[in-house]
């Protein structure tokens, strides 16, 4: 199995639905990945274990998803150097604003690349970890310029009625 690059860590199984949208770009684009459950507050010792670590694992991008009050992302990013994307995940109590607000507002010196609410958050969390990988990484750069522009050519001209 190919050297995995990328960790998508999320606070509870309830994110999964949402985080799968991270793994299914990685999948699409050959991208090796791990996930795993990690909460900020539910397993805390789990969270500093996997950030002490991520290095030295190989990892080059984490992304990391959590709802409501979402301090996974920040936390991780205090832990290790490896880039941080975060994910909020969408709330039923306050709809993904809470879980933005937790993670988007971090302090000078420790950045999370926070995603839009969601789905389309989730990825483009993928697609931000393969640009990152792709700097160093020819073939999967090809395959990400392939996915973009089949992307752009699948948009029509024209609006129809549906
Ligand atoms: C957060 O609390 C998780 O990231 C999740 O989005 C939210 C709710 O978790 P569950 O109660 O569904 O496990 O820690």
């Amino acid at each position: 199995m190919a050297d995995v690059k990328v960790g998508i860590i999320m606070g509870s199984q309830s994110d999964w639905p949402t985080m799968k949208e991270a793994a299914d770009i990685l999948d699409t684009l050959g991208v090796a990945y791990e996930a795993r459950i990690v909460s900020a507050h539910r397993t805390p010792d789990r969270l500093w274990e996997y950030g002490k670590t991520a290095l030295d694992r190989g990892l080059q991008a984490i992304i990391a998803g959590a709802g409501g009050a979402a301090h996974l992302p920040g936390m991780m990013a205090s832990k290790t150097r490896v880039p941080v994307i975060g994910v909020p995940v969408q709330t039923r109590a306050l709809s993904g604003v809470d879980s933005l607000y937790s993670i988007v507002q971090m302090p000078r010196g420790f950045p999370v690349a926070t995603m839009a609410i969601g789905a389309a958050g989730a990825a483009n969390a993928g697609l931000m970890a393969a640009g990152i990988l792709a700097l160093n990484d020819p073939a999967l750069a090809d395959r990400l310029d392939r996915w973009r522009a089949d992307l752009s050519a699948s948009i029509p001209q024209e609006p129809r009625d549906e």
